[in-house]
């Protein structure tokens, strides 16, 4: 190899790796913005909707298969415009009111713009996948300008989770070709996980039901003044007891 061509393949490395950081940048911003999230609603709310965080960057192989799997021309402008999931955040919740409360929590970020949702919590795959999927545009500010880089972020349930990296491992074991119990067990299992999630969600509701009951009725105290009784939330009595003549 003359030294031209070493020195082109040197800038054609210090370009792929550009490019790669760029996804890895996203991620980091993205992190941040989830840490926040999860905070801020824990500190507010008492509560806190995000489970689990976990991110990855698509390795350059697996780029490259999807390029050749979709007919993609193989460029960089081409896979940073055709292959939207490079950068992959995914996300658990304890339950599906949760997935939602987060999705909204997303939409409402001022700089994220969100370019498709794919629902198949609502629509689940033939084989009974299940999760919600969002495709971010997520601004990266580089020293001499502002990239928008293609983040997909899954969001389910612990239980959707776990049926997903099962149907995975077992996909990629038997090369792609499943045995037909397999995937029939397989989408019964994704029922149960469903039933599941429907369940806990529901006793849930009547935990959080009682829970705001119980503190509405702490909130009320009964008073008897001149014979006469009065029911009068905490907060008034306390203030009323506290005010100065
Ligand atoms: P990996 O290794 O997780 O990144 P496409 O992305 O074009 O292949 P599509 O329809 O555009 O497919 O996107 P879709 O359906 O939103 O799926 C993208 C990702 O969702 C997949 O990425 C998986 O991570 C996950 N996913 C989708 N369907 C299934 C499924 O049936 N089972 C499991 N376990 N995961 C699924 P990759 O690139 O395929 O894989």
């Amino acid at each position: 190899m003359d030294r031209k061509q070493l020195s082109k393949l040197r800038a054609l490395k210090i370009e792929l790796t550009r490019f790669m950081m760029l996804y890895q940048f996203a991620l980091d911003e993205l992190n941040t913005k989830f840490n926040i999230l999860k905070q801020e609603f824990e500190y507010i709310h008492d509560y806190n909707p995000i489970e689990n965080v976990t991110s990855r960057v698509k390795s350059p192989e697996s780029i490259l298969k999807k390029v050749h799997k979709k007919g993609f021309e193989l460029s960089l402008p081409s896979i940073r415009e055709n292959i939207q999931d490079i950068a992959g955040v995914r996300i658990t919740c304890s339950f599906i009111s949760d997935i939602y409360e987060l999705k909204k929590q997303i939409e409402g970020q001022q700089d994220l713009e969100v370019v498709e949702i794919k629902d198949y919590i609502a629509n689940p795959k033939p084989n009974g996948y299940q999760s919600l999927h969002l495709i971010l545009r997520v601004p990266v500010s580089m020293s001499d300008r502002i990239e928008r880089v293609f983040v997909e972020v899954q969001i389910r349930t612990i239980a959707m989770d776990f049926w997903a990296s099962l149907e995975h491992k077992i996909y990629y074991k038997y090369n792609q070709e499943v045995p037909k119990h397999l995937v029939a067990e397989l989408k019964e299992a994704a029922h149960s996980a469903a039933q599941l999630d429907k369940k806990m969600e529901s006793i849930h509701m009547e935990m959080n039901e009682h829970k705001e009951a119980l503190e509405r009725k702490e909130e009320v105290q009964e008073l008897v003044i001149n014979n006469e009784k009065f029911r009068l939330p905490l907060d008034f009595l306390t203030t009323t007891l506290q005010m100065k003549e």
